[in-house]
Formats: structure tokens, sequence, C-alpha cells
């Protein structure tokens, strides 16, 4: 089946009781059981709930993965992956993940005996340096927020098969209806649905999509044990934006290469980092791995004064963090999303005080232009 058609109908059963086209909200914490022992395999909502249930079997198919696991954001989705490790063991993760991913490793898991090492990950010889015996799992964001790196996906799987470790991977920026981490060699796949999945910028939710059994039963357990579900209205909506998942991507990625190609001409732009344009270092890659280049965009205009002057003079698009509604989103990574990472770490990666973020929406392309070319003109 083909990637929409799984989007409306994968884990969409008509309602048992009422035939209802759509998963109802089941807005219950528990459920009647008919004499002890006996129930309907629903026995208390943080445990199972038919609106969780539905998406989890819906994400599960748009990634090609075996399970999936709803949490309650993003970023407790990626704590449950760490929590498949142990005191001692090791991760390699993107230098350039998202600050929270940063903050939740060095500032929680740390605690707990973890150690992590922060490599480019777009350079195989740098994943390769940084493993060592203790080394459980590597975690990839690609592309990476905000300098859109892309990470050898297929060479990293087959490195981590080798030493017979986990690949996870955040696809949070692309979507699987442009990447699909498994078929290249991730073992898991996590995802802040509170974006592009959900894609109305009206939830936040996390989602772990597991390959392997083992993996799958452990994760469950501790979306059981440690209790940072999903809500069944949140379910709903995720529900309600994966249906639309293809088409809005579609226009993300259509409006995405024409603004990239403008700030690309703009004498006002140092620098334009989109896996799209010609120049960007892993352009090729890019074309392998992934079948779009979506709506993600940041642009170094070379100041905090440059920077500030768009920001402030924008009118269509919003001065906000997120990513991946319907609306254009723009933001300043230095101050706001990779706040927590240090700023010598940031400068090194790339993220400038001058760096902006902009998270292309699905408006009319020519209106999003006109919006930045007038605040670009401010500076
Ligand atoms: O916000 P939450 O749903 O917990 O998701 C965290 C997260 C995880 N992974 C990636 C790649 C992300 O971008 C995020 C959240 N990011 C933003 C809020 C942002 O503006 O970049």
């Amino acid at each position: 089946m083909g990637f929409s058609t799984l989007a409306i109908h994968a884990g969409q059963e008509p309602d048992p009781t009422t035939g209802a086209v759509i998963t109802p909200i089941y807005q219950t914490s528990t459920y009647v059981q008919e004499a002890l022992g006996q129930h309907k395999g629903f026995e208390y909502a943080r445990t199972q709930n038919p609106t969780r249930l539905a998406l989890e079997k819906n994400l599960a198919a748009l990634e090609g993965g075996l399970t999936a696991h709803c949490f309650a954001s993003g970023m407790s989705a990626i704590h449950a992956v760490m929590m498949l490790l142990k005191a001692g063991d090791h991760v390699i993760v993107s230098d350039n993940t998202y600050g929270g991913t940063y903050r939740l490793c060095e500032r929680v898991m740390r605690q707990f005996g973890l150690d992590f090492s922060y490599v480019d990950t777009s350079d195989i010889a740098q994943v390769e340096a940084a493993f060592r015996p203790e080394t459980k799992l590597i975690f990839l964001e690609t592309p990476t927020n905000p300098v859109m790196q892309i990470a050898d996906l297929e060479a990293i799987g087959r490195l981590t098969k080798d030493r017979g470790i986990r690949l996870a991977m955040d696809n949070t920026f692309m979507s699987p209806f442009f990447l699909r981490p498994i078929e290249w060699g991730a073992d898991l796949v996590v995802h802040s649905t509170t974006k592009y999945l959900n894609g109305h910028s009206d939830s936040v939710g996390g989602v772990v999509v597991s390959t392997l059994a083992e993996d799958a039963e452990r994760i469950g357990f501790l979306q059981n044990a440690v209790g940072a579900i999903l809500s069944p209205f949140d379910s709903f909506l995720v529900l309600r934006g994966t249906k639309t998942l293809a088409l809005r991507m579609k226009q993300h990625d259509a409006n995405g290469r024409m603004i990239a190609g403008f700030l690309a001409e703009h004498p006002k732009v140092r620098k334009v980092y989109y896996p799209g344009l010609g120049d960007h270092p892993q352009h090729e890659r890019a074309k392998k791995l992934m079948s779009g280049f979506g709506g993600m965009i940041a642009f170094d205009l070379g100041s905090l004064s440059g920077a500030r002057a768009v920001l402030d003079n924008v009118r269509l698009c919003s001065l906000a963090e997120s990513l991946g509604g319907v609306e254009t989103l723009i933001s300043h990574p230095a101050t706001m999303t990779h706040a927590s990472v240090p700023a010598a770490k940031r400068e090194q990666l790339g993220i400038t005080d001058g760096l902006v973020r902009i998270s292309v929406g699905v408006e009319d392309v020519e209106d999003i232009i006109a919006d930045l070319d007038q605040a670009l003109n401010r500076i």
C-alpha cells in the first residue's frame, strides 16, 4: 500500500460500538471488567487506551517498524530510548542535536552513569573514532537541528549491525514521508509528534518506533512503568494530523525549495543551510536518502543585530520555538532552542548569534517570501 493509504487507514478500524469512521477519543481512566481476570484487553488507561493504540499502529506502519509507543513529548520518547541502556554504557550522539536532547544527556542521563560523546555524525570517520568497548547506542539526528547536516545512515547502519549495537534516529525534521530510517538500518526511530506528524501546532507528544521484539517489549514496559503517556485527546489530534501528512509535506517541500533559493540569492544573507541546495555539503547524500528536502531552513545574517532586525520585523512569519506546523515559524536557535548548548560549542557548530531558523509553512509561498524580503531589507 502507498504512504497516503497507510496514513489514512493503518490502525483505523471503525469503532466496534457505533461504527464511527474516526477513532473516538476514549476519555476514560479505567475499564469495567466482566469478572475477575476477564476483560476486553483494556484494564487501566496508563497501560492501554484505544485512541493511543490506534495512533501507535498508524505510526508503526508509516515508519515500517514492528511497534510504536507514544509518549507525552518528544523528550520523553528520547528518554525512553536512553532508558534501554544501563549505567556504564556509552552513547555516540550527533553534536548538533536539538538543545533539549543535549540537556537530557548531559544533565539527566549522566547522573545515572551513562556517558556520551558528541561527534559530527555526517563524518563517518568521526563516528568510528568515537567507538569504545562500552558503546551501546548511536543516536542520530538527520538533518540536524538547526544546521541541517546529513549522516550517512546506510554506512552507520552497517557499522552498528557489525558491532551488534543499536542505531536510533530522530526523524522529526523529515517525517517518514521523506525519510524512512529503518530502511537504511535504524533499529529505533523517534519523533517529536509535536512537529510534522501532528502538523497543526496544537499538541505536544512523542513516539518511539521499534524494530526488534526485545526493544519493543522494553519500550512498552517503560511506557507503562514510567508513565509518560500521550493523552487520548493528543492521540486523536496526531491521528488526525497523519492523514494529511503526505499533502502537507509536499507543500512544505515545494515552499522550502523556493524560499531556500530566494535566501541563497539575497544580498543580506551570508549562508543558507538547506539540503536541497546544490552547495550543501551532503546534497548528494540527501538526494539518495530522502525523497524530498522538507521545510526546515537555517540562514546566517552575520550578526545578532541582523538576526534581530529580521526576527523583530516579520509580520506573517511568527517568532516562536517549534516547527512542522502549517504556519511559518521563525526562531533564533542561539537564544531559543539551543540556549542549553554552551556558547563555545554553539559557535563551533555554526549556531552563531546571526543564525535564524525558519520552519516553512504551507501558506502561499509568495506571501512568505514578501514577508522575509521586507524584514531582510530592514537590516
Ligand atoms: O518538544 P518535544 O515534543 O519534547 O520534542 C523535542 C524535540 C526532539 N527532537 C527534535 C529534533 C526536536 O526538534 C525537538 C523539539 N524541538 C523544538 C521545540 C524546536 O523548536 O526545535
